[in-house]
């Protein structure tokens, strides 16, 4: 199944909370999940596999393009669709081009009103005759902060999927590498540090991950567009930087579990955002008519 809906709505937190284990990076912030993330949740006979996407939105520059494509990849793959609401935002509805592609017959869509702990009754029933109109139920009131509703929610995505061997051990947990979620964890760190444009302009690559070593060491470059910004996050006298190896490594500890030693490099990677070659050399994919 894939947690579809607009930026901020609350769909990583969901991923989390579904999976008692933070593995999608989350922030107050918009636009904070760039790719697919994965999280596999076995139990009592049934295996769901989650996939986080980016908000959906209208793109300006190819990082962005290559993000909506990665939802839109995901709304196409999976057997159901979780379409996640921000219930204490009424106004945060999808355009009709997005609303027609979600609606289409190949999955079910389950409409989600999370956040039912900010919202009023109100802002829910506004928002549920909403979703009447667009997918013939009312959404299905969550919060990804309490728990509530989170257990109705598993159910009725268990009812909707169909019958598959498993595909994953019941013991894995995602299908992407430990150096994808420490660089998560790095970009986490940067949105609780940094304010303005810095956080979007960051993208993070881990270089060297010693194993075997104590502490593990890890080598990280963190890319930004930009000269300036590069003076920004390092800060004064390399004050930013440290603060943002402290927090990064707390939670890359917390996550692996051991000690860690992170080594954190700034690099400037000019306009990295837009240029196709640098994107791909980050790891993010669009298909090639938009590069
Ligand atoms: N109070 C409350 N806050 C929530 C809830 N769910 C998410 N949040 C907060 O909403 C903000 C956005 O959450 P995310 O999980 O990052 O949202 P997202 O949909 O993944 O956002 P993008 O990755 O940017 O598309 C964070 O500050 C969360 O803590 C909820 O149920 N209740
Ligand atoms: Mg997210």
């Amino acid at each position: 199944m894939a947690l579809l809906g607009l930026p901020n709505a609350g769909k990583s937190s969901l991923l989390n909370r579904f999976l008692g284990q933070k593995l999608s990076i989350v922030s107050p912030r918009a636009q904070t999940t760039r790719e697919k993330v994965l999280g596999i949740d076995t139990r009592e006979g049934s295996q769901i596999i989650f996939t986080d996407t980016p908000g959906i939105l209208e793109t300006r520059y190819l990082l962005q393009e290559a993000m909506l494509e990665a939802a839109f990849e995901a709304m196409q793959d999976v057997d159901v669709r979780v379409f996640v609401l921000d219930a204490e935002d009424t106004g945060a509805t999808p355009q009709e081009n997005v609303l027609s592609r979600l609606r289409s017959d190949s999955a079910p869509v389950i409409p989600v009103l999370n956040k039912v702990d900010l919202a009023s009754e109100g802002q829910l029933e506004a928002l549920a005759s909403w979703t009447r109109e667009q997918f013939g139920t009312d959404g299905l009131r969550v919060s990804a902060t309490t728990g509530e509703g989170m257990d109705t929610l598993r159910d009725r995505i268990v009812e909707l999927l169909p019958e598959s061997p498993f595909l994953y051990p019941a013991d894995e947990i995602s299908a992407q590498s430990v150096r994808f979620f420490v660089s998560e964890l790095v970009r986490e760190a940067a949105f609780e540090l940094y304010g303005e444009e810095i956080p979007y302009s960051i993208a993070v690559r881990v270089e060297e991950f010693r194993e075997g070593s104590e502490p593990l060491y890890i080598r990280a470059h963190l890319f930004v567009e930009r000269a300036s910004q590069k003076g920004i996050v390092i800060g004064e006298k390399g004050k930013g930087i440290r603060n943002l190896g402290q927090r990064a490594r707390a939670k890359i500890e917390e996550f692996l579990g051991t000690r860690v030693f992170l080594d954190l490099w700034v690099k400037v990677l000019p306009r990295w955002k837009k240029d196709p070659v640098a994107l791909r050399r980050l790891g993010y994919s669009w298909t090639e008519s938009k590069g």
